[in-house]
């Protein structure tokens, strides 16, 4: 990504070259992953929170052809309005989007690697993408894990969604040589749910920690992977897990019987899930997207310190 065609906002540009906390946020969670309305409000939650925790917000995507790190207003309003006909862009999509001029919004895989480039070491999001179930069949392996293993973005997430297979997606990272830390926690989130049946290798229990892991990896380990902070959903946010498991099998379901493949997966599920749900999903979505965004700021400035 040259960055001739790289356009940073300049508060973003700014707090860069001076070496302040930057924060990036994803515009997929916003345009695939949110109903329309709730996005925009969602959107500015998590700038708000950022700037409250001391750091500067950079929620990047592709408008016009132009990959843009630290949307305006404005932009954002593009962002999430459906009439926009935002692509979900991983990152193989970029050159692409970039070239036909379309409009796209980002992943965790094409976010990491925009941030990257604009010089933005934390980020934060909902869950990562990892191995699909059935994957060893259909592939189904999201870039988020390829990306995270060779660009060093420290990644703040509630681990993976349960629709994945969490073990599979642990061996990948651990292949990868990219770091897991539990965030006062020992065992792996599930997305929606606190735990999952996996443990992380590594424990931290506050922001001051987390931030030496991450500079003593970039240190040992330099130009190489990102580290992954799975932070779970606020405990009053958690889903029932009973009403969890009976969507999950639906959605798993749906899924097969509508032959929904690739890309279009995950925004299905999250669809499926907060219809469902009735909106319950949808809560626990925002509040853990608003508290893995709180934590990357509060270590992009521990780590700007
Ligand atoms: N987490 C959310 N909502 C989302 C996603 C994650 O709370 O919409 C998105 C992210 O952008 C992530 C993507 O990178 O889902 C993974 O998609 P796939 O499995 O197709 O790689
Ligand atoms: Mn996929």
């Amino acid at each position: 990504m040259g960055a001739r065609t790289l356009v940073v906002g300049d508060e973003v540009a700014d707090a860069v070259a001076a070496g302040r906390a930057v924060v990036a946020l994803e515009s997929t969670l916003l345009s695939h992953g949110l109903p329309a309305g709730r996005n925009r409000e969602v959107a500015a939650r998590l700038e708000r929170v950022v700037r409250e925790a001391g750091a500067v917000p950079a929620t990047i995507a592709v408008l016009d052809g132009r990959p843009t790190v630290g949307l305006s207003e404005s932009e954002l309003d593009r962002v999430c309005d459906p009439a926009s006909d935002m692509v979900k862009l991983s990152r193989r999509d970029l050159g692409a989007a970039i070239a036909l001029g379309r409009n796209g919004a980002t992943t965790v895989a094409s976010t990491v690697a925009l941030a990257h480039a604009a010089g933005i070491g934390a980020f934060g999001t909902g869950g990562l993408g990892g191995v699909h179930r059935g994957a060893r069949e259909s592939w189904d392996v999201s870039a988020d894990l390829a990306v995270l293993a060779s660009t060093p973005v420290l990644v703040v997430c509630s681990g993976v969604k349960s629709v994945l297979d969490i073990g599979a997606t642990l061996e990948l990272l651990e292949t990868n040589s990219v770091p897991v830390l539990g965030y006062r926690t020992d065992r792996f989130p599930a997305f929606y749910l606190r735990e999952s049946e996996y443990g992380v290798p590594w424990r931290v229990d506050d922001a001051k920690q987390a931030a030496a892991v991450v500079a003593a990896h970039r240190e040992q380990v330099p130009g190489s992977s990102g580290v992954l902070l799975a932070n779970p959903v606020p405990a009053e946010y958690e889903m029932d897990r009973e009403l969890h498991d009976k969507l999950l099998a639906d959605g798993l379901e749906l899924l097969r019987t509508r032959g929904v493949q690739g890309k279009d997966v995950t925004p299905v599920l999250l669809e499926h899930f907060h219809t469902a749900s009735r909106g319950v999903s949808l809560d626990a979505n925002e509040e853990l997207v608003v508290s893995n965004t709180r934590l990357a700021a509060e270590v992009a400035v521990e780590l700007a310190a």
